[in-house]
């Protein structure tokens, strides 16, 4: 039995100061993490920090997932991996503010941040590498901030020295030098990560040679191309295409050991190596790409020349089967799409198991080794990118990753106008006031685009030379009687079958935005 009184009677020690926990819990947090993503680069799997935002992303509401994408564009996945790091960091120090009285509850809130980064790596289903690597990092990151907690908080604990300043009761030469000890071990560990992270899927790219199409695109016709300052180039160079998907960290995909699997409603079951890919018939094809997530007017659209393999081909030697409707496809890192069969297996249609973009191989963000391309479908419904499997299925039997969240199993892309020049607010001089932009209608092409001035008439734009139905087109216009003050510059275009677009606003969701551009623009 205890005896209360000797522990009442106990004469206190002073503690040491606050911040000697709060650095002893932001320090083990961060050794923890560091050795976590430096073992990570090793045995290529996502970092303790990935792993955690991954879950984040599958978990996160639609609506947020919108919001953010609205705020902040692109750089979404900066801001979640910095938010995941920051709420870590701040719950470490509290835990170690804590731990410089209640030692054993400081480990126990440190051992349970380390265990909902386990299990969230434990369930990570856009990990590329098998479930016992992939939780191998958190492990490590346990392991590591429980100890370093313990080593300091035990330092932390020992009497002061002769000489140091009382009543901050603690060694402070000793806490120094284990906070040196930790800081080299940090950056040792940091080192690690930076020089082995992510690199098997870039070293392989660098070996791949893609070989001349047997089937080459034609050559860009001449004009396709408008004479105005800041129009988008024809072909979107891939440094400038725009990038969406869910990955928080881009699959490490190799060619070495990659397979494309063909199964599904098929008669014989396809294996195909990269190697294999790279015997079949290549076709080269300009195709625009759009995401579902373009507002009018928005960036959220490329045109690019890819090199790959005909779906159809693919199928036809698989042997699809009586009633099969639609393809299921699979990316390294669980994303799931489904295409329409009739898309696919279209003569009129070069839907393409791409593995060059632009002259080079797939950049890693562009889904290397192997994507597909399917002109005139949102990329959500055709594009996957780091794709290693295609079944043959049902719309019935399925439903894939964006269908479950609100938008629809169809998707052609709507077509639709853009204005480049002028940027928003943007200054003339009133004797020259040119304009400019892209438009596009995949599958089917534009036919007209006009332009109108502060809501008034509708004017003929002039046309740039059209490449194929399938690319985006130029166009530009000069106002030749502009005067000076505020104005309101809107586009819209007319397709091949006659339709012009509508001014019916429509947000993204289910099935892409509709709408007007309008921009406004000052005259000087
Ligand atoms: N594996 C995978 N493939 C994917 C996605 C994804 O999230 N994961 N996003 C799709 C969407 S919504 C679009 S618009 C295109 C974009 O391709 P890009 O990033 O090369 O421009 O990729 C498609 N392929
Ligand atoms: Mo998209």
């Amino acid at each position: 039995m205890t005896d209360v009184s000797t522990l009442t009677a106990r004469p206190t020690r002073p503690t040491a100061p606050r911040w000697t926990g709060a650095l002893s819990g932001a320090l083990a947090a961060t050794f923890g993490v560091v050795m976590g993503t430096a073992i990570a680069a090793l045995i290529n799997a996502p970092s303790p920090i990935v792993s955690i935002g991954n879950r984040f992303i599958f978990f996160t509401p639609q609506f947020l997932k919108e919001f953010a994408i609205r705020q902040f564009g692109t750089a979404d996945k900066p801001i979640l991996i910095a938010s995941v790091s920051i709420t870590l960091l701040l719950l470490a120090m509290v835990a170690g503010v804590i731990g410089l009285k209640r030692r054993n509850l400081a480990l126990g809130i440190t051992f349970g941040l380390g265990a909902v980064a386990i299990l969230a790596a434990a369930t990570d289903n856009a990990s590329t590498a098998n479930a016992v690597v992939t939780v191998i990092p958190t492990i490590i990151t346990t392991i590591v901030a429980v100890g370093t907690l313990l080593f300091l908080l035990g330092i932390l604990a020992l009497s002061p020295k002769e000489g140091d300043d009382l009543p901050s009761g603690f060694d402070r030469r000793k806490f120094l030098i284990a906070v040196g000890g930790t800081t080299i071990g940090i950056a040792l560990g940091g080192l690690i990560a930076r020089v082995f992270g992510g690199a098997a899927a870039a070293e392989s790219r660098m070996n791949v040679r893609i070989p001349t199409p047997a089937d080459p695109a034609s050559a860009v016709p001449a004009g396709v191309e408008v004479d105005v300052q800041g129009v988008s180039s024809y072909i979107t160079p891939n440094r400038d295409f725009y990038r969406i998907d869910t990955a928080l960290q881009i699959p490490d995909v190799p060619v070495e050991g990659y397979s494309l699997r063909i199964h599904g409603m098929v008669d014989k079951e396809l294996n195909l190596s990269f190697q294999d890919l790279l015997e079949e018939r290549l076709i080269e094809r300009r195709i625009t790409l759009t995401c579902v997530s373009n507002e009018v007017g928005g960036p959220y659209v490329g045109n690019a020349t890819w090199i790959g393999i005909p779906v159809r081909d693919l199928l036809e030697r698989a042997g699809v089967q009586g009633d099969a409707d639609a393809v299921q496809t699979t990316s390294a890192d669980g994303m799931t799409i489904s295409t329409p069969l009739g898309a696919l297996d279209d003569e009129n249609r070069d839907a393409i198991i791409a593995i060059a973009m632009n002259g080079e191989p797939l950049p890693l963000r562009h889904g290397f080794p192997v994507r597909m391309v399917v002109p005139g479908l949102y990329g959500y419904v055709s594009a996957t990118k780091w794709l290693v499997d295609i079944e043959v299925t049902r719309f019935a039997d399925h439903k894939a990753y964006w269908s479950t969240r609100g938008y629809d199993e169809e998707a052609p892309i709507k077509f639709s106008s853009r204005i480049d020049v002028p940027e928003s607010f943007q200054t003339f001089p009133v004797d020259a006031v040119r304009v400019g932009g892209v438009a596009w209608a995949q599958n089917v092409g534009i036919e007209r685009i006009e332009v109108q001035v502060d809501g008034g008439e509708w004017v003929d734009a002039e046309l740039a030379a059209q490449d194929s139905i399938d690319t985006w087109r130029q166009w530009s216009w000069q106002w030749d009687d502009a005067t000076p003050g505020n104005h309101q510059l809107t586009v819209r275009a007319t397709n091949a079958d006659g339709e012009t677009q509508t001014s019916d606003r429509v947000p993204i969701a289910p099935n892409g935005s509709t709408g007007l551009h309008s921009v406004q623009f000052r005259v000087e």
